[in-house]
């Protein structure tokens, strides 16, 4: 693991009634809530926003897919599991990694490639990993992870601990075998898994429409009885909410539950996706409820924060990403030597 400062694992078990004090002005939650998605969502935007400039310049290399537009969904999750509960998703992963507690700094010396990154610069964008976060990446090949995340949720139960395992794919992810088979033990042996499909409409650049029959994405958990619901994605309190009733179903033993949630990504698939095969209206109408603008406009509406202080948010975040990508700029490369670490070699010990 990576040398560099971490932020220290101080998140306990949350309890609801501790964010549900912002009713004085018809809201559900805090000033302190509204504040923490608004940080979160706004610190994983420009950071992905300075990766892709980064990008574009060459200093970052290989595959890069970004999470812009989808920030609700990771500060939605983050407000409800604790440092206990474990996560796995595939490779659009910085803000998911973010949010668990891997530094900026940390994420983005990975993303150039550098000794300091979280996993030694040997993972690049798609494959961060965090033991400490209880962050289990970082998955490139699609839908690999679902039967990885039942095997982590299996661990928790076996040990008999409350902890359960958010297991995150995409819509594309979700017409894999792996789904299938993971969800009829998942719902036999009432697995501690909190699956979520993060359904930004389209694989690649194959729209749901066009992979399946069944485009009602929170219809897909039926055929299991596994308790299913359908959440906006663009809204970090309406995330916060479904994930606190599928946590509490979980966590009372009953085994997993299913989120689909809404969501949408404002670029195209990866780095080199130009994305030509939406429209441009489709695009915007997304934009217009931007979880990162709408949190900031309730925040200021609200009266939650002046201006100065969400000017004074901005500043810390920008200085927060300058400061990761001097970082990642100035760190060495990994020594030649790493190659032949953290790899499976032979004699296997496992095979004897
Ligand atoms: C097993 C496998 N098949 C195909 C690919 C190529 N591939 C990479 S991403 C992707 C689309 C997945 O879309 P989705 O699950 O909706 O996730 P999103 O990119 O929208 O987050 C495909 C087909 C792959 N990486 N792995
Ligand atoms: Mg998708």
């Amino acid at each position: 693991m990576a040398s560099a400062t971490k932020k220290p694992a101080t998140r306990t078990r949350k309890t609801s009634s501790a964010k549900k004090n912002g009713t004085a002005k018809g809201l559900k939650y805090s000033k302190e809530q509204y504040l923490e998605w608004y940080t979160l969502m706004l610190r994983i935007r420009r950071f992905e926003e300075r990766a892709l400039m980064s990008y574009g310049q060459q200093k970052i290399r290989g595959f890069c897919h970004v999470y812009i537009g989808q920030e609700a969904v990771a500060a939605g999750i983050e407000s409800v599991i604790t440092k206990d509960d474990g996560i796995v998703t595939a490779y659009r992963q910085h803000g998911t990694a973010l949010g668990r507690g891997v530094t900026m700094k940390e994420a983005m010396a990975e993303l150039y490639g550098k000794a300091t990154g979280i996993v030694k610069g040997k993972g690049g964008s798609m494959h961060f990993f965090s033991k400490e976060n209880k962050y289990f990446g970082g998955n490139g090949i699609v839908g690999a992870q679902i039967p990885i995340g039942t095997g982590i949720a299996f661990a928790e139960k076996y040990n008999e601990t409350k902890n359960l395992c958010v297991v995150m794919f995409g819509d594309g992810a979700s017409r894999q075998g792996a789904l299938w088979e993971s969800w009829n033990m998942a719902m036999t042996w009432k697995i501690p898994a909190l699956y979520i499909c993060e359904n930004n409409g389209y694989a690649m650049g194959t729209s749901v429409e066009r992979t399946s029959n069944v485009t009602d994405m929170s219809k897909l958990g039926a055929s299991f009885e596994m308790p299913s619901e359908s959440v906006d994605g663009m809204d970090p309190a309406a995330v916060h909410e479904a994930i606190e009733r599928a946590a509490k179903h979980i966590r009372s033993g009953k085994g997993p539950y299913y989120l689909e949630i809404k969501t949408y990504r404002y670029k195209g698939h990866s780095v080199s996706d130009p994305a030509k095969y939406r429209e441009k209206a489709e695009v915007k109408e997304y934009q217009d409820r931007d979880p990162v603008k709408m949190t900031e406009k309730l925040i200021l509406d609200k009266g939650l924060a002046t201006e100065d202080e969400i000017k004074a948010i901005k500043n810390s975040v920008k200085e927060e990403v300058a400061e990761a990508a001097k970082f990642a700029e100035e760190s060495p490369w990994p020594d030649g030597a790493e190659l032949y670490t953290d790899n499976y070699s032979a004699p296997y010990p496992f095979l004897t």
